[in-house]
């Protein structure tokens, strides 16, 4: 296993990749971020309670007084969910000063992924990754997350990316950096709160097997990177997309007559499009991740099972 000084490996987490066992990375922007406590702490709470009913080990990763963790305590979750908004929000840029203050940080998928693969963790789980915004021809705003995606290879879970982004672009930007989107058992991009969207994707695969079989080819071929694998909500708490659209475009629009910049930009419309859509698309939010994270866990069975952990370490 590999081993860096400024990272913790929870025991559980440690026994199973030693092992050559299924584990599945959580990231922690959705708890401290992403979700009004107290429903973020029970939610990260359930999510490892499927991801181990789905016979992997959950990892949910962060930053607790410094110390990089993969694998927390339930005190720990607490603690990031409770603290909420005071807690940093950490991307790739943000972690050698979290880490050096020894402060607490909450880690976005750009950040989860550098964490996982640093502790041999290969798939990953989360609610939506984060991409190309709107208006980001005259913005610049790109999320980390693509640039990551580009450069560090797990696979991440999701619902697709939320209407607040241009997923066009967002598509472009990943084929430009060779990140593959792949649909689970849908041909259409899911948009977080819906099952899909006027996006395609690149490849359908409709059985975790495939997928972790794909993942496999891909690092032994030593093509490193990420790969997208896009998880529609289940159809029963998808939400009508009319309604999803007007709350998005009235978030919007209050974020550019606040002038909102930056990393405030995503927590902002997050937490905007939740009030104005009401308790709804918090039920949607929360089943979408349990979602994932059962798809997860059957594809680190398979790429556990397939011998992935050696085809990565060999290539
Ligand atoms: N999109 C969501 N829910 C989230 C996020 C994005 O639907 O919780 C979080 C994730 O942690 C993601 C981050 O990595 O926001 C992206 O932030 P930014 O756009 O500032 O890169
Ligand atoms: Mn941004």
């Amino acid at each position: 296993m590999p081993l860096n000084s400024y990272l913790d490996i929870h025991p559980d987490v440690a026994q199973a990749l030693d092992a050559g066992a299924p584990v599945v990375a959580l990231e922690s922007t959705i708890i401290s971020h992403g979700m009004p406590y107290p429903d973020n702490v029970k939610t990260a709470l359930r999510v490892e309670d499927e991801v181990r009913a789905h016979g992997a080990v959950p990892a949910t990763i962060a930053i607790i007084d410094g110390r990089l963790k993969a694998g927390l305590s339930p005190q720990q979750i607490e603690e990031l969910g409770r603290q909420g908004a005071a807690v940093a929000k950490v991307s790739r840029r943000d972690l050698p000063f979290i880490v050096t203050s020894g402060r607490i940080g909450a880690t976005t998928v750009a950040s989860t992924m550098i964490i996982a693969a640093m502790a041999g963790i290969r798939v990953f789980a989360t609610g939506g990754i984060g991409g190309v915004h709107r208006g980001a021809q005259q913005s610049f705003d790109v999320s980390a997350d693509l640039q990551e995606l580009a450069r560090t290879s797990v696979a991440v879970v999701c619902a697709g990316a939320k209407s607040i982004l241009d997923l066009p672009l967002t598509l472009e930007y990943l084929e430009t950096h060779g990140v593959p989107v792949v649909g689970y058992r849908t041909d259409s991009l899911p948009a977080f709160f819906t099952v899909d969207s006027d996006c395609g994707v690149d490849y359908r695969l409709d059985s975790p097997q495939e997928i972790a079989q794909a993942l496999i080819a891909k690092w032994a071929l030593g093509l490193h990177g990420g790969v997208v694998v896009a998880n529609p909500v289940p159809q029963a708490f998808s939400m009508p997309r009319a309604r999803v659209d007007a709350a998005i475009e009235q978030a919007l629009r209050e974020a550019q007559e606040r002038r909102i910049g930056g990393k405030a930009v995503t927590p902002f419309l997050l937490a905007r499009v939740s009030e104005l859509t009401g308790g709804d698309s918090l039920a949607t939010n929360i089943e979408l991740v349990l979602n994932n994270a059962r798809l997860a866990s059957a594809i680190a069975q398979q790429f556990a099972r397939l011998g992935g952990y050696d085809a990565v370490n060999a290539a």
